[in-house]
């Protein structure tokens, strides 16, 4: 047995991926510091309001547990992985987030000016999640602290879009809505623009 099996029988790995018990680290540049005293969480663009709000005002917000298995489009899973964060759901719900009629796309802003891009029901979907903690503990730094943008598959609700891992923004510092898609980091360097994990879309032209 090396680091990696594979369990073709299990309905919950999609074509081309293998089951790790690992959680690698996979990001493009360095790991950026985290100052709670200047850290702020915007949402702007087709919104009714724009947002700012400072860690503490985040940290405020009503938090929501969920368990996924997360997809890596360099061909490892990991199954039943425990986040505890925000929804956009909850933001929404709590009127402090309205999209306009116009919306239909969301982009990720991180630190170092990396972005991902879904479309906005992807991202209002149960299953993508504004964490900030893993595995009961908070983020690591390696793994996006304080916040990242997290998209994965919830056992047995096919009925949601499920996109490999890159999709969500690690050191997330805020959500642009848009009325037209604009393609992220990894999207512009090749990567699927939709990213299916069902379907394999791992490199544009699939
Ligand atoms: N800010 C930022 N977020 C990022 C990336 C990145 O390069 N920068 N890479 C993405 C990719 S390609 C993957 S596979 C996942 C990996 O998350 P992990 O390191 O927690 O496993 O983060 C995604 N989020
Ligand atoms: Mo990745």
């Amino acid at each position: 047995m090396g680091l990696f099996s594979k369990k073709p029988e299990n309905d919950r790995l999609p074509p081309g991926q293998l089951l790790t018990g690992r959680f690698p680290v996979l990001h493009y540049g360095s790991v950026p510091p985290f100052d709670p005293k200047t850290w702020t969480f915007r949402v702007w663009g087709e919104v009714e309001r724009p947002l700012v709000m400072d860690w503490e005002e985040f940290s405020a917000l009503p938090r929501t547990k969920l368990t996924m298995d997360i997809h890596c489009v360099t061909t490892w899973s990991k199954l039943d992985t425990e986040w505890e964060g925000v929804s956009l759901k909850t933001l929404l719900d709590a009127g402090l987030v309205v999209p306009t009629a116009e919306a239909k796309f969301v982009i990720q802003h991180a630190e170092h000016g990396f972005t991902a891009n879904l479309p906005l029901e992807v991202v209002m979907a149960e299953n993508f999640l504004l964490a900030t903690g893993y595995a009961d503990a908070p983020l690591t730094p390696e793994h996006g602290a304080p916040l990242r943008g997290v998209v994965g598959a919830i056992p047995g609700r096919k009925d949601l879009k499920d996109v490999y891992l890159w999709k969500g923004a690690k050191w997330l510092r805020g959500l642009e809505f848009t009325r037209t898609d604009r393609p992220g980091f990894w999207e512009r360097a090749g990567y699927h623009n939709e990213a299916d994990i069902w379907l394999e879309q791992r490199v544009n032209g699939d």
